[in-house]
This record gives C-alpha cells, sequence and structure tokens, in this order.
C-alpha cells in the first residue's frame, strides 16, 4: 500500500516535471519576445465590433518611439474598413474622411497628403485581419479612426502614448 503510493507520487512528479519541461521549453521561446519590450515590436490586436460602424476597443495604449505592430481584424462580414492614426484632432480627422470620400478604395479612402497621417492599415476586407507597424510617436493622446465613407465619426478611438 505505502509502495504503491511512494510509486504513484513517482510517477506523477514525473509526468508533471516533463510538462513543465515541455512549457518552459516553448515558454522561453515566446517569452523572449514578449519579455523583452525594447527588442521586437509591441503587437497591439484590434477588431471591428460585429456589424457596427465601431471599433471593439477604443482606447490603446504604446510607450513613445516603441516599434509597434497594430493587427486589425476586420469583424464584418459585409463591411470594409481601416485603421489610420491621425496627427491632430478632430478636425483633422474630418478632413482625412472627408478627403477619403473622394480618393475611393484604390487609396484606402485616404488623401493624397498623408502630412497628418501617422500610421494606416490597409483596407480590410470582411472577415479579413489588415497590420501597419509603425513607430509611435511623441507622448501624447492620437485619434485613430476608420475612412471608409459613413464610418467616422462613428468608427474611432484613442491612442494615448506615454
Ligand atoms: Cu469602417
Amino acid at each position: 500500500m505505502k509502495m504503491w503510493s511512494r510509486m504513484l507520487a513517482l510517477v506523477v512528479l514525473t509526468v508533471m516535471a516533463l510538462v513543465l519541461a515541455a512549457c518552459g521549453g516553448g515558454g522561453s521561446s515566446s517569452g523572449g519576445s514578449a519579455g523583452g519590450s525594447g527588442s521586437g515590436p509591441v503587437i497591439l490586436e484590434i477588431g471591428s465590433k460585429g456589424e457596427e460602424l465601431a471599433f471593439d476597443k477604443t482606447e490603446l495604449k504604446v510607450a513613445a518611439g516603441q516599434t509597434v505592430t497594430l493587427r486589425f481584424k476586420n469583424n464584418s462580414a459585409v463591411q470594409q474598413h481601416n485603421w489610420i492614426l491621425i496627427k491632430g484632432g478632430d478636425t483633422e480627422a474630418a478632413a482625412i474622411a472627408n478627403a477619403g470620400l473622394t480618393a475611393g478604395p484604390a487609396a484606402n479612402y485616404l488623401p493624397e497628403d498623408k502630412s497628418n497621417i501617422i500610421a494606416e492599415s490597409p483596407l480590410a476586407n470582411g472577415n479579413e485581419t489588415v497590420e501597419v507597424t509603425f513607430t509611435a510617436p511623441a507622448p501624447g493622446t492620437y485619434l485613430y479612426i476608420c475612412t471608409v465613407p459613413g464610418h467616422y465619426p462613428l468608427m474611432q478611438g484613442k491612442l494615448v502614448v506615454n
């Protein structure tokens, strides 16, 4: 009886050690990139809110100067969306969205003058995920919007840079 429980304990410990070793091995390689915030880009994930003209996150945070990869998942089945980071406030955002109306989808619904655009994702079709990598600007609060016609001002959020 005592022998059995000892053997069982040994088996359990061995299995646990193997599991931990396996997890540790996998974890250290992925943990290396996630843990070292200075090394690789920080990955931010955001989506559109189903069929609503809204992002599923209205606030994102990053550190100034950080390389950021923003991954945007269009959760709508039928609508197109993009993720555009703006320099300025509502006035600049409205100007970009208005210019985007006439620019059309081939231009990603963006004006030729990109002086107030910090980062732009490609246009995402329904259920598509797109990415954009950029350097986080100086500390402050920045607007991100979707410039597909009619989506701004409904579809927007804030990127807080510290
Ligand atoms: Cu949109």
